[in-house]
């Protein structure tokens, strides 16, 4: 079995908390930062066991992880063979299919244009007095033997949207299953631990990686801005009228199509007309599909789910065997609630989105994969009788430039949808190695 007392809280399970905070930062005194490190942090990192029982959850939960010029700054000089990691992300703009950042106007967040972040603390707690306090802890415990360059704060959504990302879906609802870790759901996908977890069963580079980062994961951090009004004006303007549906009806059927889930989380493929929030809370039932139907052609049958819709292009299931694809996602949403005046004007003023975060053993397998091998690239799914089902309907990226969906119209299946601007925006981020709890304390810091 998995050794859940070495490897950090956040990989397996996520902190699973109200309120996250990323603090990304720069070291500046490597000696001061090493023995900081391991005296006052590393004792309270929090492990996949701390956070499996609510009896042994921390009041805040803190995970570290650190960029390849990170590791350079601490006169750790090992190849992990990972070489998006070793680029950085602000390298990795163009492939992943966001507008240039080095031009002007751009939207990446400066503080990732470069190579200057060497690290980031991942906080995590339900108790926003007790996260600041903590945040002021391990930065004065720090000192001036690093700078933070740049905060973002995420929170889960209030009321009846807590669990439901920013246009109003529910998320968190599929995770692959780590063989040998837990018991999978109806549907849920096993996967080897080695696809998450280096040096495990199924990495297939265990052979080239330093002993150290055995048990670690690459964290691919995104803030990816989402336009909640715009993107709601556009689903209610593009809907195609479905029979037997009101125009409210056909609204949310034409939303959760692109997704490839309705709101309450319910897959479009088990429930391809209505919404059924019993379904959609049931993980026994939840994620118990394939896109298969008895009597449906799965090269072309769109009627119970695009093949461009999110979740559709983003794991495959039975268009494509890609367990090595698979990744463990631990995001939370970041910003404030839409205004008044934001939706009226359907226009975005503030900044709110998804503080995505994904882990992974190979970034290009994993995140990096997903997003441009599939979500950006209009042939994928591939062997359909649509040759381009076109990008994915949420997070496809195009470079800023024109983007496409078929399959949207439950009735007619060769109309392709126009998907006018981007609705989800890439501020950029970077790529990060969370090690495991005694590579900091052994390794990192010895
Ligand atoms: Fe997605 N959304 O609200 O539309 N995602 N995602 N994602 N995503 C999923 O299954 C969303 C992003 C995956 O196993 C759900 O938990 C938004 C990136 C994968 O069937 C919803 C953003 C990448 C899955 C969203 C965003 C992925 C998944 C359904 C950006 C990878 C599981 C709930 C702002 C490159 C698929 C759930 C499966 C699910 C949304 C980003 C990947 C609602 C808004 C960048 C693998």
């Amino acid at each position: 079995g998995l050794d859940t007392n070495n490897i950090q809280g956040d990989i397996l399970v996520g902190m699973k908390k109200k309120q996250e905070r990323f603090i990304f930062w720069t070291i500046n005194d490597p000696a001061r930062f090493k023995s900081t490190l391991r005296a006052f942090i590393v004792p309270q990192i929090t492990s996949v066991q701390q956070l499996l029982s609510t009896t042994t959850q921390p009041l805040v939960a803190l995970n570290v992880a650190f960029s390849q010029t990170g590791l350079q700054a601490l006169n750790i000089t090992d190849n992990l063979s990972d070489a998006a990691f070793s680029r950085g992300q602000f390298a990795d703009a163009n492939a992943l299919g966001d507008p240039d950042p080095t031009k002007n106007g751009t939207a990446w967040v400066d503080a990732f244009r470069g190579t200057n972040i060497h690290g980031v603390f991942l906080l995590a707690s339900d108790n926003a007095t007790l996260l600041d306090a903590q945040e002021v802890v391990v930065n004065s415990s720090m000192g001036s033997a690093i700078s933070v360059v740049y905060t973002l704060q995420g929170s889960i959504r209030p009321g009846p949207q807590a669990g439901h990302e920013a246009f109003g879906y529910l998320d968190g609802v599929s995770q692959p299953h780590v063989d040998g870790f837990g018991t999978a759901f109806p549907g849920q996908q096993t996967i080897d631990p080695g696809v998450i977890l280096v040096g495990e069963q199924g990495d297939s580079l265990s052979a080239k990686r330093p002993a150290w980062t055995t048990d670690g994961s690459f964290l691919a951090f995104r803030q990816l801005k989402q336009l909640v009004p715009e993107w709601n004006k556009f689903i209610a303007s593009s809907a195609p009228g479905v029979p037997g549906l009101t125009h409210a009806q056909s609204v949310a059927l034409h939303g959760a199509r692109l997704v490839g889930r309705w709101k309450s989380g319910a897959p479009v493929d088990l429930s391809p007309l209505v919404d059924n929030a019993t379904l959609g809370a049931d993980p026994t039932l939840n994620n118990n599909f394939d896109y298969t139907h008895q009597g449906f052609d799965l090269s072309s049958d769109q009627s119970h789910c695009p093949f461009a819709s999110h979740v559709r292009k983003t794991r495959p299931r039975a268009d494509l065997d890609a367990a090595p694809n698979s990744i463990i996602r631990a995001g939370i949403p970041y910003g404030p609630e839409v205004t008044d005046d934001e939706l009226t004007s359907a226009t975005s003023t503030l900044d709110r989105g998804l503080a995505f975060v994904s882990y992974q053993s190979q970034i290009a397998k994993g995140f990096r994969f997903i997003q441009a091998s599939w979500a950006n690239n209009e042939k994928f799914s591939f062997g359909k009788n649509d040759t381009t089902p076109g990008f994915d309907a949420v997070i496809g990226a195009n470079r800023g430039g024109q983007r496409f969906m078929s399959g949207y119209d439950i009735n007619d299946a060769s109309k392709d949808l126009s998907l006018l601007t981007d609705f989800v925006v890439s501020k950029g981020g970077e790529y990060f190695f969370s090690p495991s709890i005694s590579a900091l304390r052994d390794f990192i810091t010895a």
